[in-house]
């Protein structure tokens, strides 16, 4: 908790979609968010937001790849008295290519932005979260983190390593006062995931949704992290996978053509 009480939450990956999502809801529900992310114009952009709305927010621009960086805003983070939450939210999906034929450059950026780095940030803040008595790590992974699909391997063998860091982590401090909570989304529709992961081809990103009814929204995967974070800290939802009612797995989205 800070001086007045107020608990510091950060999140990264929070110039956009679901990391920006979860800065507004977790700032609604009471925490002083840092919010984080290469793009140092978004972020001054929500934490200005955020503060004309009445709210505690502060922007640190990082690249969470870039651990020197993470370390640095993690002496950054001493002035608080203290560090309550972390939501490992950098990340996502670049190319949808058949193993056969994959890059490996996307393979190897997909394991540096979502395992690696959430791996930089959860180390060089665990001693602050432990510290504070009553911590909250939160790693973004995602229903490809909990199966395969055609195309999807590069990016699913990235998110199985997210996954694989939350549960690990979870056996490792049990005793501490530190939970460790895994959010999986299924489908979700945001303004760049899509897009960043066909590299702009905006036609391929919108077949991704075509036809369905109603995807996701980031506002709908913050309210449940936000949810995740707010019960009694005794309470750690272990690994909570949401998906839209017209997806019923990775392989079986319903359409309406
Ligand atoms: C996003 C879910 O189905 O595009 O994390 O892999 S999917």
């Amino acid at each position: 908790m800070s001086a007045t009480g107020t608990p510091i939450a950060v999140i990264t990956g929070a110039s956009s979609g679901i990391g920006a999502a979860t800065a507004r809801h977790l700032a609604a529900a009471g925490h002083h968010v840092v919010v984080t992310a290469r793009r140092k114009d978004r972020i001054e952009a929500l934490a200005a937001e955020l503060t004309a709305a009445g709210h505690l927010a502060t922007a640190y621009a990082l690249d969470v790849t870039d651990r020197a960086a993470v370390d640095a805003f993690a002496a950054e983070l001493d002035r608080f008295p203290s560090v309550n939450v972390l939501v490992n939210n950098a990340g996502g999906a670049l190319g949808a290519d058949p193993v056969a034929t994959g890059d490996p450059a996307d393979w190897r950026q997909m394991y540096e932005t979502n395992v690696i780095g959430t791996l930089h940030v959860t180390q060089a803040l665990l001693p602050a979260l432990t510290a504070s008595g009553d911590g909250t790590v939160v790693v973004l992974s995602s229903t490809a983190g909990h199966g395969t699909y055609e195309g999807g391997a590069g990016y699913v063998a990235a998110k199985h390593g997210a996954h694989v860091l939350a549960e690990t982590l979870r056996l490792e401090i049990v005793g501490t006062p530190v939970r460790v909570i895994e959010i999986a989304p299924g489908m979700v529709r945001t303004e760049e995931f899509a897009s960043t992961r066909f590299r702009g081809d905006e036609e391929k990103a919108a077949k991704v949704y075509e036809g369905v009814a109603e995807p996701l929204t980031a506002d709908d995967v913050a309210d449940t992290i936000t949810w995740a974070i707010t019960r009694p800290s005794h309470v750690n939802v272990d690994l909570l996978l949401l998906r839209p009612r017209a997806q019923a797995s990775n392989t079986k989205v319903h359409r309406e053509v």
